[in-house]
């Protein structure tokens, strides 16, 4: 890493972040049920029919692991707090699910490191689940509840909060891909699941406001959209990926409207009225959280609405097969500043890449997630040139985890887990990072 802290603006910001779901073990510490527990019991949804009962135990470890934040000399941890966990049922609370956010919060203030919180990182209670999930108007209200609660309790000492995590994930990914729980391939409900999780963000951004909490986001997804050929048909159908995908939370939340283009194809299933939700969900944010790791090539395809296809990636891939595009990130960026954001700050919440599982003799040389994070910086650095108002940069993630559909088969992690052992071995390029962060030569 030939990079150091003085090539980024004083007070740019470094993290590395977590979620829930993906770390804690679920199992632990009386929270309900969640959807991720059905989904990945039904075969076939989840490789290895993997869940996060156990994950990497942070809900006892997180001592250690926040110990491993601060010694690489990170100055922000993001981290998720589980809806399941601290409403069991999305409504009753679970004194023991509040008291650990409130121990968690407290430890990671006691490093010096700020607290960036993200509401929901997807842990749907299966009560709400049942009654129809984000497809149900029902689950956005109770959103502002559970916001309410950890605002009241938490206004006080986290540094910043963001409502939802990727809303594209908890629609689009989960209800029409069937990528995720609940495992729907249904465009009404995806439409349906859209609306009411864009509804969630507004609803809880007020409720976090009334009850104390301030520095107020969200934490959005975006993957650019390459026609595959020049041909007209390929570049609509980019287009039309394009309005799903990366334009309609961002245009949503700050100009309350959707684009044309994906209305084309989704208005006759959103839910009646839709339009009087406009104003609540662009309610002003106090910055925008991007995650970024890839493009996405796309071709035309026969069939009904949004006809698409993904075409295979080229060049270099990561251990996702995800297409390696450093400079598309200074090109997300430079647009949403230009055409939606202005001057508001935006945060890179997630980037980084998975790679093989790679421990020999007690290290692990990943040289590649390095290079990764290296071009992605730099990529950083042009749009800062270029005049975009970022405030940090936060990898994705700082342990290997529970990578939802994939198991515990894909690795993200500065940080190795060992999921019998439990135990954590940073990797090479956490040492890397760390001689970044801390000015010392690599
Ligand atoms: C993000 N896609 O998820 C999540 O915020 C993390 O929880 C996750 O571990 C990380 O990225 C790596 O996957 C995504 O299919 C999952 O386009 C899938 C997609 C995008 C983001």
């Amino acid at each position: 890493m030939d990079l150091t802290r003085s090539d980024f603006p004083p007070g740019f910001l470094f993290g590395t972040a977590t979620s829930a779901y993906q770390i804690e073990g679920h199992a632990a510490g009386g929270a309900g049920p969640c959807h991720w527990d059905s989904f990945a019991a039904t075969p076939g949804n989840v490789a290895g029919a993997a869940d996060g009962r156990i994950a990497c135990d942070h809900y006892h470890r997180f001592d250690e692991d926040l110990d491993l934040v601060a010694a690489g000399g990170f100055d922000l941890y993001r981290f998720s707090t589980s809806w399941a966990r601290v409403m069991p049922d999305g409504e009753t609370v679970n004194e023991d699910g509040l008291d650990f956010y409130d121990r968690l919060v407290d430890a990671i203030l006691a490093r010096d490191l700020r607290p960036a919180l993200t509401l929901y990182h997807w842990e749907l209670p299966s009560a709400l689940a049942d009654r129809g999930g984000w497809a149900n108007r029902e689950t956005a209200e109770r959103f502002a509840g559970f916001a309410a609660l950890m605002g009241s309790r938490l206004g006080d000492r986290v540094w910043s909060w963001a409502t939802i995590n990727e809303p594209w994930c908890v629609s689009w990914l989960s209800h029409f891909d069937g990528h995720h729980a609940p495992g729907l391939r249904d465009i009404r409900a995806t439409a349906r699941a859209m609306h009411h999780v864009s509804l969630a963000h507004g609803l809880g951004l007020a409720a976090l406001r009334a009850h104390g909490a301030g520095n107020l986001g969200v934490v959005l997804n975006f993957e650019p959209a390459r026609p595959e050929s020049d041909r007209a048909e390929d570049i609509a159908a980019a287009d039309r990926h394009d309005a799903t995908y990366n334009r309609f939370f961002v245009q949503a939340m700050t100009r309350g409207s959707y684009p044309e283009t994906a209305l084309d194809g989704l208005e006759r299933h959103l839910p009646d009225r839709w339009q009087a939700d406009m104003a609540t969900i662009a309610a002003p944010l106090d910055w925008l959280g991007v995650n970024y790791y890839t493009i996405r090539r796309i071709t035309a395809a026969a069939g009904p609405w949004p006809a698409w296809r993904t075409a295979p990636p080229r060049g270099q891939v990561t251990d996702m097969g995800w297409e390696i595009a450093p400079e598309a990130l200074t090109a997300v960026l430079t647009w949403l500043a230009r055409e939606y954001t202005g001057t508001l700050p935006l945060l890179i919440t997630e980037n980084g890449m998975a790679a093989p599982d790679a421990l020999r003799g007690g290290a692990v040389r990943d040289d590649d997630r390095t290079a990764y994070i290296c071009a992605h910086l730099n990529a950083v650095r042009e749009a800062i040139a270029g005049g975009v108002p970022l405030s940090g940069y936060v990898v994705w993630s700082l342990l290997d985890n529970y990578e939802w559909a994939f198991g515990y088969f894909k690795r993200f992690g500065l940080v190795h887990v060992g999921f019998e052992s439990l135990q954590r071995t940073p990797k090479a390029s956490y040492h890397a990072l760390a001689s970044m962060l801390k000015g010392h030569a690599p």
